[in-house]
């Protein structure tokens, strides 16, 4: 299936990581553009996170209908969502009539996945190795390969003890039938578990749900789209995408102007109760400018959803311990559920508060915490990623000064735009850390970052340079400009995964640019524009 062209002594133009959102669109750019490609994808279809999160209630928490390429008119008249937030069944087949559609599977190799890549600075390109044993030569090397694709180790002792059924989230391969009738422990409550909670809890016998850190969960308000709106928003789709590409976080969204405690308590709540009935992104969070930088007026806004938690929840324990208390609302990822809360008002559903009593071990069918022994005879992670890091030091990239990447990033990430690091030339990050991608409507960002990339080889091409690298400064400005930008929200207080706080001993940095995608694609724009004075092309 694979078409890696050879033209040049086997070297291809560009080595592409992953078929999922970002390696089919760095995938169909390139080649239109003339660059050979060989993509390389670790599973044995297209899809990405899209292929392997399987869970039950996998469904994308950013609007279908904007969740979506936008870089063609006709795909985006003639594909439907069904439903607001599109389940991940749709989205797989989404992607997979992209891939048809666009005839990009003939680019990829499946199966493979990118185990070594070397900086040759004799010749000029990466020499990149297989799991297979074999090598490819390539002048560039792009990663697609997502910020969330690596599964977290499950960092607690007694884990190889549990002789029942295992299963984690990220690469679900059980049915959920598989589950009917059995004592399930589940353990994490972020946006997978906050998820898969409430479907498991309908077909277990009993469900334990082991809760470190409470996190704020917001109705989904699913339903599915009438047909008057989708027709709507196609007739308008290319002002919409355009709208997206300029806002915060690249969805329509509804600026706030007023702050939250210039305004009544009575009218705050009743703005709030508004937004909470909108729910998405455009919901709480966003009913006033200052939620996310000013503690005083995000308390507002958090003491609002603890009382939905305390309304929703009968057992007043239970519910205290569900309510979020150790970060601000917002300030790490907050979560889309249905019926979440309520199902902890089911006779069949119990919490554990693991900062109450940590898990201790496993044994062969329970769980052991100093109060109890949990009895299970299924066991559900929901635990997480090695963000952005994880995927791109499995890529075992060695850099032109004979470092690894991890080794180079030892006290922290660094990079020039999220996109590229000094001492990696010629190698690409689509929806890297440092992008805007941990904060934004994702595929958005894929496709300003895939257009970025393409269009700074082709300035390459047009002077006759063959290389291009992150210059130092460039990388300590943009650096500079993600620390600063962070540090002015209330996402500076809160540990999580995205500055890496979930995965034992990784530096802390906060792995994303939260200046708003509008403002970043400016700022690649106009970088391009002055000939990418941060980057030098030789
Ligand atoms: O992972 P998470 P996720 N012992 O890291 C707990 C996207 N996504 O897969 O918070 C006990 O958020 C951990 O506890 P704590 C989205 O961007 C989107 O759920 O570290 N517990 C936490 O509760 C999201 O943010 C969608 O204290 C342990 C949970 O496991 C990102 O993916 C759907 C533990 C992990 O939560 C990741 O979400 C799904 C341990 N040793 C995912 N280790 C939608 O679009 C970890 N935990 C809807």
């Amino acid at each position: 299936m694979n078409s890696t062209p050879t033209a040049d002594n086997g070297i291809v133009d560009v080595i592409g990581v992953g078929a999922g959102f970002s390696g089919l669109y760095l995938a169909h750019r390139l080649t239109t553009a003339g660059w050979s490609f060989a993509g390389f994808e670790a599973g044995p279809d297209v899809g990405g996170t899209w292929f392997w999160n399987t869970y039950p209630g996998a469904r994308c928490d950013v609007e279908s209908i904007y969740y979506s390429y936008s870089f063609d008119e006709a795909l985006q008249q003639e594909w439907t969502w069904s439903q607001r937030f599109a389940p991940q069944a749709e989205i797989l087949a989404y992607i997979n009539h992209v891939a048809d559609r666009f005839d990009l599977r003939k680019h990829f190799t499946f199966g493979t996945r990118v185990v070594a890549a070397t900086w040759n600075a004799a010749e000029r390109l990466w020499e990149v190795g297989l799991d297979n044993g074999e090598t490819r030569r390539g002048r560039y090397l792009i990663s697609g390969a997502g910020g969330l694709s690596t599964p977290k180790d499950f960092d607690v002792p007694g884990l190889g003890n549990f002789t029942g059924l295992q299963v984690s989230t990220s690469s679900w391969n059980i049915s959920l039938d598989d589950l009917a009738d059995k004592r399930v422990a589940v353990i994490g409550t972020g946006s997978s578990g906050v998820q898969a909670i409430p479907l498991i809890a309908q077909v277990a016998e009993h469900v334990t749900v082991f809760q470190r850190t409470p996190n704020y969960v917001m109705p989904a308000r699913n339903a599915e789209l009438p047909a008057a709106q989708v027709e709507s928003i196609k007739s308008e789709y290319p002002a919409i995408r355009e709208e997206c590409r300029h806002s915060p976080g690249g969805i329509p969204d509804r600026p706030a102007t007023d702050r939250a405690l210039d305004v009544p308590a009575e009218e705050r709540r009743r703005r709030y109760e508004r937004a909470y009935q909108l729910s998405g992104f455009n919901g709480v969070g966003a009913e006033f400018a200052d939620l996310l930088v000013d503690a005083e007026a995000n308390r507002t806004a958090s003491e609002f959803l603890h009382d939905k938690i305390r309304e929703i929840v009968r057992d007043p324990a239970t519910a205290e311990l569900l309510v979020p208390k150790y970060h601000p609302f917002g300030a790490k990822r907050s979560c889309f559920g249905t019926d979440y809360y309520e199902t902890f008002n089911r006779p069949n559903v119990s919490l554990v508060s693991l900062r109450e009593e940590p898990i201790e071990t496993m044994t062969a069918n329970a769980i052991v915490t100093p109060k109890n022994t949990y009895e299970a005879d299924a066991l559900v992670l929901a635990i997480g990623f090695d963000a952005f890091t994880g995927p791109l030091y499995g890529l075992g990239l060695t850099g032109a000064s004979g470092r690894k990447l991890q080794d180079v990033w030892q006290d922290g990430v660094r990079t020039y735009l999220g996109i590229m690091t000094a001492d990696f030339p010629n190698f690409f990050m689509v929806a890297g850390p440092q992008s805007p991608a941990l904060a934004s409507n994702v595929v958005m960002t894929i496709e300003q970052a895939v257009d970025w990339i393409a269009d700074l080889m082709e300035h390459a091409r047009e002077r006759g340079a063959t290389v291009v690298e992150a210059t130092a400064e460039g990388q300590d400005d943009w650096v500079d400009v993600t620390e600063k930008t962070v540090a002015a929200t209330l996402y500076a207080t809160t540990e999580s995964w995205y500055r890496g706080s979930n995965v034992a001993g990784k530096p802390s940095t906060f792995m994303g640019y939260v200046g708003g995608v509008g403002k970043y694609r400016r700022m690649c724009t106009e970088i391009a524009k002055r000939g990418y004075p941060g980057v030098e092309i030789d």
